[in-house]
């Protein structure tokens, strides 16, 4: 069934792709002269999108306005932004749930992506006007190790293609000055509608990021903009920051997302590989769509704790910022 659409790494058809025109492995980049930054991954950040939480800091780029709320998660964004200048990443790597791709895996190459990108559930609080750069150079090269390991992938040329509100609202929470260049990733979509499709095409795609990242010589941070519980009010509150309304979905929500972030804390992330599809199975959780997957293979399950910088709800969703460091 998934594999109507998708092609397992390593199968012979994706063989057979290789062979017939993937270019060979191109030189590493150089190493690193006295004095230079090392590249490759330099941080991993949980960084979910609720459009709350955008919407809550009044930038001048959405057009809805507020009178503020989610304190604590947009208190935790502020620290990530402390540590993520400290790490002087050249680029940020996003992947996001709401740019759905059921081909493949899609990786934006287009040099300067402008337009507005708007929730569609909640546009009353979210039309984004966005403006930015594209590191081109390594999109194109994720897209091209995204084939060498036999992952169906496709650049996104075409000019005008409106970026999807969780790309958005992950950069704008993580940079709001935007003066870092980006690479943006579709999220396959295929574990929501094939019972038998794993989250193990995130994994390829991950190591497929990071050999992107070490042959061109960037230092990166990424974003796996997920949230954890995924259960929402189907109606919110007349002034939708009403803190009083906001609380868990319910209680099995609740204990799922802190079991997961107990495992995240005591680490080493290796045991995310068990823990994340429990805490999928339990709450719906959106690390269903491969964001959280994708970051941690990228870094290679690194042998850490992540540091779990705040955890709020969003009309009753579970969300938290972490980072880990490799
Ligand atoms: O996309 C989202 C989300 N992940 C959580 C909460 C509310 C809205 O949008
Ligand atoms: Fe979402």
């Amino acid at each position: 069934m998934a594999r109507v659409f998708q092609v397992p790494a390593g199968s012979s058809r994706s063989g057979a792709r290789r062979a017939a025109g993937t270019p060979a492995a191109p030189a590493p980049a150089p190493a690193p002269r006295p004095g230079e930054q090392k590249a490759g991954i330099v941080a991993g950040y949980l960084a979910p999108h609720p459009p709350h939480l955008v919407y809550a800091e009044n930038p001048p780029q959405n057009e809805p306005r507020s009178t503020g709320g989610w304190e604590v998660l947009r208190w935790g964004y502020e620290e990530l932004r402390r540590r993520l200048r400290a790490h002087r990443p050249d680029v940020l790597v996003v992947h996001a749930p709401h740019w759905i791709t059921m081909v493949g895996h899609h990786v934006n190459c287009v040099p300067n992506p402008r337009g507005i990108s708007v929730e569609p559930i909640f546009p009353h609080l979210f039309r984004y006007h966005y403006d930015f750069r594209t590191d081109v150079d390594l999109a194109e090269a994720i897209v091209e190790e995204g084939e060498r390991a036999g992952l169906v992938t496709s650049a996104l040329r075409e000019d005008g293609v409106r970026v999807d509100y969780a790309t958005i609202g992950a950069l704008h929470l993580a940079n709001p000055d935007w003066d870092l260049p980006v690479v943006s990733l579709s999220a396959n979509n295929n574990p929501y509608y094939y019972s038998d499709a794993s989250l193990a095409e995130m994994e390829t795609l991950g190591v497929a990021t990071r050999r992107a990242i070490e042959r061109t010589g960037r230092r990166a941070v990424l974003l796996g903009s997920n949230s954890l519980s995924h259960l929402h009010w189907d109606t919110e509150p007349e002034l939708p920051e009403d803190m009083s309304a906001e609380r868990p979905f319910n209680h099995a929500q609740y204990a799922g997302d802190m079991e997961l972030l107990q495992t995240i804390r005591e680490g080493p992330t290796s045991r995310l590989k068990d823990a994340v599809p429990k805490h999928i199975e339990a709450t719906a959780s959106e690390t269903k769509a491969g964001s959280l997957t994708w970051l941690l293979a990228a870094m290679g399950w690194p042998d850490v704790a992540g540091d779990v910088l705040a955890y709020g709800t969003v009309i009753a969703t579970g969300n938290a910022v972490v980072e880990w460091v490799p």
